[in-house]
């Protein structure tokens, strides 16, 4: 679930990861058609990772899109073929665009070590190939793979972090109001139907005051899994304040809201929510006011006055209600 996505990152703690030895072990292809020179450098590899041998380069290319390599090394001067294409393709596809590629070269090869350096080629190590170096820089290029991708997964987490509510697992706020206005735009733009629901969960308070702040946690988390259940991944769905989630549903009219409003209504109100403290289970009821897109709005602001309008109407009707 969202939830669960957003408190575990998934890969540990990056620091840790980053200071670790972590240039090991991985999956190296190399494309070298000549043979002795190929096999011995696999050998001082091998005591390492583990290493994919390919003299042909049409093969190599869709070895290297089939499998997760951790680093590529590419003679530049395979029989009949420029090793150098191999790399501009390597370069370009999706697959392998961020696998660290190495040049195999001569020193005749100069200016086209200079071309694959220009063009996003990774490191070359020049023959004779001395094993230690190899070893080295097809550790360093591992590491920084790896590390990298430590970063990226770190930089995601934190983002989805800071559109997430803690305790939930919903859009928050801040994400609400950042996509909102496009999707509202777009609905104007293109004169689509589009509804705003705002749920408040009623006495809420009471609940608090009954069985403890902690209690009062558990029923929000509750209450937002419900209200998962009942919506669609194209529909925005965050917590607006304490107790209160406003949804938004494109694509939906006014009797379609009204329906999925009263069917969350409804649910709410007939599924117990057990609550740790409480030796019974806690009665949970929520009001929801409903809007639509009025051809007259300018923001969807607009549309969410009026849907705050009617939840306070709902609240003063009498509570557990839908008004639209
Ligand atoms: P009404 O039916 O009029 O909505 O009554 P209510 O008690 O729900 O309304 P009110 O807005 O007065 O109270 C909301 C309460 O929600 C007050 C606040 O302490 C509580 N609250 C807000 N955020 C949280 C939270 O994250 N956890 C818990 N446990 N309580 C919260
Ligand atoms: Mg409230
Ligand atoms: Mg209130
Ligand atoms: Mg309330």
């Amino acid at each position: 679930s969202r939830a669960m996505a957003s408190r575990d990152f998934g890969m540990g703690d990056p620091l840790a990861l980053a200071t670790a030895e972590t240039g090991l072990n991985a999956q190296i292809l190399m494309v070298e058609d000549r043979r002795a020179s190929a096999e011995r450098m696999a050998a001082s590899l091998g005591q390492h990772h583990v290493v994919t041998l390919e003299a042909d380069p049409h093969q190599a290319l869709l070895t290297a899109t089939d499998h997760a390599f951790d680093a590529i090394l590419v003679s530049l001067d395979l029989a009949g073929f420029d090793g150098l294409r191999l790399c501009s393709q390597l370069r370009s596809l999706d697959r392998t665009r961020s696998v660290p590629l190495i040049m195999l070269a001569e020193p005749h090869d100069r200016s086209r070590i200079m071309r694959g350096l220009d063009f996003g080629v990774h490191d070359y190590l020049m023959r004779p190939v001395d094993r230690n170096e190899l070893v080295a820089r097809v550790r360093t290029q591992v590491r920084r793979k790896r590390f990298s991708e430590v970063l990226r997964g770190a930089v995601q987490a934190s983002m989805e972090l800071a559109v997430t509510d803690g305790l939930t697992g919903l859009h928050n706020r801040r994400y609400l109001d950042s996509h909102l206005g496009t999707l509202f735009g777009d609905a104007i733009a293109r004169q689509r139907p589009v509804a705003a629901l705002i749920l408040d969960i009623d006495r809420f308070k009471s609940i608090n005051d009954t069985y403890g702040h902690e209690a009062g946690d558990e029923v929000l988390r509750t209450f937002a899994e419900r209200i998962r259940l009942h919506t669609r991944g194209i529909d925005i769905v965050a917590r607006y304040g304490g107790e209160e989630v406003v949804i938004i549903l494109p694509e939906v009219g006014l009797p379609e809201a009204q329906l999925i409003a009263e069917r969350i209504r409804e649910r709410v109100e007939m599924m117990p929510f057990s609550v740790q403290r409480a030796t019974r289970s806690v009665g949970v009821t929520v009001s929801i006011g409903v809007a639509v897109r009025d051809p007259a709005d300018v923001s969807a602001g607009d549309m969410l006055k009026r849907a705050d309008l009617a939840l306070y109407r709902a609240k003063a009707a009498g509570r557990n209600r839908v008004e639209a």
